[in-house]
């Protein structure tokens, strides 16, 4: 490794806190700085995994979505337990059973169905160990589905709404339809009926001109963000706000154009390719499939970023914040693109500093 090659100080003080030994040993040799006493040891958390999608915490207990096997795992001390199968998901290419979330006692999940992407919510029941769920209702159906850019994120934004990532389904026109579901970002009551405050009265549609938005989170100023797959051009990270144009497919990445909302970074997508997104901290983490790294982007200044874990774990699906503070990784090496080593997919901890 030549100096050259040695990330920058901060990133190289995260890095030492990775589990991956070979990795720290190197990032060492950069820098005759002393470990930092603060850094803790990473752990495997999971492995064993088949195309994990999504991680969410139900009273601290973590349920993983299987893409593939639309199974719900939980994991405990003696590993991955199955919680439960979703009925009716089918499974190709991008599309299965994708994003999570945990919302008052109810997993909500996004998967895609024959008629196309859904999210259902199920009651959760029982203790650790034992989780079972309850029924299925529909929250909204009819997103449309494809073999690509079915977006799939799912999350609970500060305002207690769902937010649900959809990408252009390959319809790539549709993006700018306002009345089309697909490539958007869509806002929804955990009943699944659109808001009174949503930009267009009766309309579940938040932004538009998306491609395959597949990451969401907010700061703690309820600032909110997405992660979007470009497509040969450039990968974006955008600040959304509601009712905003993102431009696909008039424009990739950072435009200049009037008419639409630019990303605060882009990056070619054979180092990014961006899924899972997390705020730990004061930093926004970003999980990259073709890139295979995790991207560090500090929230006081949006268009810079730092590396971590830079080939060491493969394609980098998801990444979220655990209860106790600490960064989970997700890997998606048994995805279909990717390589899979010993163990793979694994969940992997790592702490920030
Ligand atoms: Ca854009």
């Amino acid at each position: 490794m030549t100096p050259d090659a040695c990330p920058p100080r901060s990133a190289r003080r995260r890095a030492l806190a990775v589990v991956a030994t070979t990795s720290a040993l190197l990032l060492a040799a950069c820098s005759a700085a002393p470990r930092p006493a603060s850094t803790a040891a990473a752990d495997t958390v999971a492995e064993g995994l088949d195309a994990p999608w999504s991680v969410a915490f139900h009273d601290g207990i973590a349920l993983v979505s299987e893409r593939d096997s639309a199974r719900i795992l939980e994991l405990g001390d003696d590993g991955p337990r199955e919680v439960g199968t979703v009925d009716g998901v089918v499974a190709g290419g991008e599309g299965g059973l994708l994003g999570l979330a945990v919302h008052e006692g109810e997993l909500f999940t996004y998967s895609t169905a024959e008629d196309g992407n859904r999210v259902e919510r199920r009651e959760i029941r029982g203790d650790a160990g034992g989780l079972e769920l309850g029924p299925a209702s529909t929250v909204i159906d009819g997103i449309p589905a494809a073999r690509t850019h079915n977006g799939g994120r799912i999350a609970f934004g500060p305002d207690g709404m769902l937010y649900v990532t959809a990408g252009d389904a390959g319809d790539r026109d549709s993006a700018q339809d306002p009345d089309a579901l697909s490539g958007k970002i869509l806002r929804l009551t955990p009943e699944g009926d659109v808001p009174d405050d949503n930009p267009v009265d009766g309309s579940p549609v938040w932004s538009l001109g998306h491609r395959n938005p597949q990451g969401i989170a907010w700061d703690a100023d309820g600032t909110m963000y997405a992660s979007e797959f470009g497509q040969d051009t450039w990968d974006e990270l955008n600040i959304i706000e509601p009712g905003g144009n993102y431009g696909w497919p008039e424009v990739e990445g950072i435009a200049a154009d009037d008419d639409f909302i630019d990303p605060v970074q882009q990056w070619e997508p054979d180092a990014a390719s961006p899924s899972g997104i997390a705020v730990i901290g004061a930093d926004l983490l970003i999980a990259n499939l073709r890139g295979e790294r995790l991207r560090v982007v500090p929230l006081d200044d949006v268009s810079t970023s730092t590396e971590l874990l830079q080939g060491e774990l493969g394609r980098l699906r998801d990444v979220v914040a655990a209860p106790d503070g600490g960064a989970w990784v997700v890997t998606n090496n048994t995805d279909g693109r990717g390589s899979p080593r010993d163990g793979d997919d694994r969940i992997v901890r790592i702490d920030l500093d």
